[in-house]
């Protein structure tokens, strides 16, 4: 498990690792997935911009970006992925972990402007709301906190039929205040279950902060209740991340749940429905984006020595060039046939 507890970022996004020493290559990772990792953010940032302006078109019913939540999401699918054997339930805000787990930007598009072919949902339901199983992810619904008592039963399912996937479950600090939190945790706990809490905390639940959901400072103090470990790290450093949740997945398959509260900011409104210039200080995202994942991993990247300038320019121009492409494919796409209407619906 993580031995210390990285310090907290300050609320007004100022930076708690300013002073950074020169990062070394971390234990297990070679220079090449860290660029492929960042090759991943900077294609699902891209994605999560244009998704936003489609809403302004009129193209996008809805979404939730994850823009300032992708080191927490990607640093935890990396260890995932290095492990090889774990299962994701994702939350609405989780864009970014699908796109880099596997997603093509044209199913992205296709999903967020409904068209036949989503793999989530097939038009049916919210943007990449639904299942995608090739790359083991489930997420069925919005309803906040209601993946964590599935992501609970499934890790049991696992083990009863004997294999030892570890879960990695994603939510908000506002799930933490929901009852089913709180089933989730006491039951994963009692049985003993290989699961990894995951909470991205960016203080707040829509336009409620944090002050307001909880007089705990720290989420991750809720784990104390549940006699499991719970940290706190912070969720805007990507290889932070992937250490915090390398160590979170071998303590979980040998010894029961964890609570991972990663801090990340949102840059965003809550949703391309929500103003968050009604309920947010003034300047607090401008101070957030100083810290944006996106740049920070590609200077970290630039600075020990495995990416260069050129492939950095190189990796933003072929991101934004498949993010085109993938528009301009869904939007010339069509919506699920009303012959299918009726398809995966129980009836009689
Ligand atoms: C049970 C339930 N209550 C209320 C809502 C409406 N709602 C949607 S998102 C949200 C805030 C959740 O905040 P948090 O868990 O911190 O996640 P964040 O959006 O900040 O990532 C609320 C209240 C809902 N979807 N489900
Ligand atoms: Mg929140």
């Amino acid at each position: 498990m993580p031995k210390k507890r990285t310090a907290r970022p300050q609320a007004n996004g100022a930076s708690a690792t300013a002073a950074r020493s020169k990062p070394q290559l971390p234990k297990g990772l070679k220079a090449a997935d860290l660029v492929d990792y960042y090759t991943r953010m900077v294609q699902a940032r891209s994605l999560d911009e244009r998704i936003w302006a489609l809403n302004r078109q009129g193209k996008v019913p809805i979404a939730a970006s994850s823009q300032g939540h992708e080191a927490a999401q990607l640093g935890s699918l990396l260890a995932a992925e290095k492990d090889g054997n774990c299962f994701l339930f994702p939350y609405y805000r989780d864009l970014a972990l699908k796109v880099a787990a596997g997603l093509t930007p044209v199913q992205v598009m296709m999903s967020f402007m409904g068209k036949a072919g989503d793999p989530y949902s097939n038009g049916r339901q919210f943007p990449l709301q639904g299942a995608d199983l090739p790359h083991k992810i489930i997420q069925i619904s919005n309803v906040v906190a209601a993946g964590l008592t599935q992501a609970v039963g499934y890790a049991l399912a696992c083990r009863m039929s004997g294999d030892d996937t570890v879960v990695l479950v994603y939510f908000g600090d506002g799930a933490t205040s929901q009852g089913e939190t709180h089933e989730a945790m006491n039951f994963a706990a009692v049985q003993k279950l290989p699961v990894i809490f995951i909470c991205e905390n960016n203080r707040y639940a829509i336009s409620t902060p944090q002050s307001s959901q909880m007089v705990l400072e720290e989420v991750a103090s809720r784990a104390a209740a549940y006699g499991f470990p719970g940290f706190t790290v912070d969720g805007m450093d990507m290889i932070h991340c992937y250490e915090a949740t390398r160590e979170a997945i071998t303590h979980a398959r040998s010894q029961g749940p964890v609570l991972l509260e990663m801090m990340v900011e949102r840059f965003m409104s809550h949703t391309t429905d929500d103003d968050d210039r009604r309920y947010r200080p003034e300047g607090e995202v401008e101070r957030a984006r100083e810290r944006d994942p996106v740049i920070t991993l590609g200077q970290t990247l630039l600075e020990i020595g495995i990416l260069t300038q050129k492939k950095v320019d190189a990796i933003a121009t072929e991101a934004l060039r498949l993010t085109d492409e993938a528009t301009d494919i869904a939007d010339a796409s069509s919506p699920p046939a009303e012959s299918t209407l009726h398809d995966s619906v129980y009836g009689p």
